[in-house]
């Protein structure tokens, strides 16, 4: 048995489970679905993260629960989760001590309890993997909905690199728990608001390739979000289609940060090469096909910057000399 089970199971004190800040439905999932099952064991235990819920989850069981980070209470436990450290946060986090549960590579470590798996799909892969572990009957259709979420959004509906038949054995095992698949779909992916269409035309008419159709990207403008009265978390799914376009082997969004000349930039690969490396380069962090960085700078200066090193690192890793 994982050793995080045998803790959990003698912890008396309260927990906080919180997850990263731009919340995506993996963190929210797996933060949920942790909850859900705590409680059932009667646990004192409380959900928490610094921004709001992206409207196309609000079906998530439990999502109304989820408390505003920063909290007032001190908690003896924090639990994050889908991220590589507190630091995800985005903010202040008031626990004794914390636990890890995630799937990306690197990040801090707080000792024998994290349950860090860098090979699965998800992070809800890896909770569900303690929750299957700990008691498979208190998985109920709430919980296998929550895991569900956090699947096929990190998987990009069973399309991605990450995907392998473990994918598949916990879908099968989810369905069976009553998740309704079509359901699940729809309220995630059809629910967008025509002012998040009208964002995504804006966004659409910067849409470039470069270095011969290897790179494709697009930026987010801040005046495009305030022109259609959308948030950043509105352009989530975005960088697919930059990423769709045919002969494309790097594709990248930069959005416009409200801190002046902040850009927040996501990069995407086809498998053919590591995006990470792009992202770490910049100071951020993610996996081979998906990953993210800060950089700072006026538009041009950032376009300018990320095209050149995505380009030396198509160049280096397709093992062509400049
Ligand atoms: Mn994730």
């Amino acid at each position: 048995m994982l050793p995080i089970i045998n803790k959990l199971k003698n912890h008396k004190g309260s927990i906080l489970i919180f997850t990263h800040e731009n919340p995506d439905a993996d963190g929210i999932g797996s933060m949920l679905a942790l909850y859900r099952f705590l409680k059932k064991k009667g646990k004192d235990v409380d959900i928490a993260m610094k921004d709001d819920l992206p409207y196309v989850l609000n079906f998530l069981p439990d999502s109304d629960k989820i408390k505003k980070l920063p909290t007032d209470k001190k908690y003896d436990l924090g639990i994050i989760v889908d991220a590589a450290g507190t630091f995800r946060a985005g903010t202040d986090v008031n626990a004794d001590e914390f636990i890890r549960i995630d799937h990306h590579i690197g990040g801090e470590f707080y000792g024998g309890f994290d349950c860090v798996d860098t090979t699965a799909p998800s992070t809800t892969y890896v909770v569900a993997n303690i929750l299957r572990d700990w008691d498979e009957e208190a998985i109920d259709k709430e919980i296998a909905t929550n895991l569900y979420t956090g699947l096929i959004t990190d998987t990009g509906s069973f399309r991605h690199n990450n995907v392998d038949e473990r994918s598949f054995e916990l879908a099968e095992f989810l369905v069976k728990k009553g998740v309704d698949p079509a359901y699940v779909a729809k309220m995630v992916f059809e629910r967008n608001k025509p002012n998040v269409i009208n964002l995504l035309q804006k966004s659409l008419s910067t849409l470039k390739t470069y270095d011969n159709g290897k790179i494709a990207g697009m930026i987010v403008e801040r005046d495009f979000l305030k022109e259609t009265g959308t948030k950043e978390e509105d352009t989530e799914g975005f960088v697919n289609y930059p990423r769709s376009i045919d002969g494309v082997d790097v594709a990248f969004l930069m959005i416009e940060r409200e801190e002046p000349n902040t850009w927040r930039v996501s990069l995407r690969g086809k498998g053919d090469i590591d995006v990470r490396k792009i992202a770490t380069y910049f100071g951020g962090g993610g996996h081979r096909d998906a990953a993210g960085c800060r950089i700072r700078g006026s538009k041009e200066e950032v376009l300018e910057k990320l095209v050149g090193k995505i380009k030396e690192e198509i160049e280096k890793q397709k093992g062509v000399t400049v």
